[in-house]
This record gives C-alpha cells, structure tokens and sequence, in this order.
C-alpha cells in the first residue's frame, strides 16, 4: 500500500513538472515560454496561458531578475497597422482562459535584458495576482516558429 502512495507521488510530481503549469489561488498558468531575442536588441516577450476556474481576478504585473521592468502590452490591428499598447492590468474573468501568444493579442514585454535570451534557457518571471497573489513561474525559450517571424515586427 506505501509503495502504490509513492509511486502516484512521484508520478504526479513528474506529470506536473512535463505539463510546465502553475497555480495561484484558482488561476493556473500554463506553459510560460519566450523567443530568442533579435540581434542586437534588450528587449524581448514572455508569453503565458491563463485559465481561471474561479471568481475574477486581475493580473496586476510581472517582474523578473532577467531584465529592467515587464509591461503588460496588447497588440491589435488598427486598420491595417500593428499597433502596441501598454495596460495597467490584464482581468481574467470566472472561468475564462488566456491564451497568450507571439504576433497578437496580450504579452508581457521585458525591457533592458540584462543577456540575450537563448533557445533553451529558462529563467524565472513572478506573477502578482490582484486576489490570488504573487507565483513565480520559469519561462522556457523557445525557437520561434517560422510562421510566428512576419508577426513579430512589434519589437520596440
Ligand atoms: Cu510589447
């Protein structure tokens, strides 16, 4: 009977570490990951899923050791324009998911990269939840995908 309880602990401890997910109060973050940043450039985006399973609740910022500051940006089309913006806050409502990702929509702009950002690297990127409070979570580098390069003019 202990060696079944163990072994479901440490099947459950390697299921979560592969699905790269993470909890505060009710909101899971899935997946955080990020591109190799262009050459010559400090700045770069992480990109992150949402899922809310309970009441409202309001991501309020990120910060992270790799870099300066994190912004909060959305980006959309204004006639036929990208066009990038700063918010102060991102609400994911009751039972609503987010699902960020490069070339539109919501992302969490790093400025002033203290090194580039490399395929492969990991680092770590905190959370601040207006009710379900502060997570801190590792954003994987990942290559960027070859249809996601035309959408990523938006770098400043
Ligand atoms: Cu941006």
């Amino acid at each position: 009977m202990k060696k079944i309880a163990l072994l479901l602990a440490s099947s459950v401890l390697s299921v979560s570490a592969f699905a790269h997910e993470y909890k505060a109060g009710d909101i899971r973050v899935v997946h955080p990951f990020s591109v190799p940043t262009l050459p010559g450039k400090d700045v770069g985006a992480a990109y992150i899923g949402l899922e809310n399973k309970g009441e409202a609740d309001v991501l309020l910022a990120a910060s992270t050791a790799r870099a300066e500051r994190v912004e909060l940006h959305t980006m959309s089309m204004e006639g036929d324009v990208m066009k990038m913006r700063q918010i102060n806050e991102l609400e994911v409502k009751a039972g609503e998911t987010i699902k960020m990702k490069p070339g539109m929509g919501y992302h969490l702009m790093m400025f002033g990269l203290k090194q580039p950002l490399k395929a492969g690297d990991k680092f770590p990127l905190k959370l601040q939840f207006k009710k379900s409070g502060a997570v801190e979570v590792s954003v994987m580098v990942q290559e960027r995908e070859v249809g996601a390069k035309a959408a990523e003019g938006h770098f400043h």
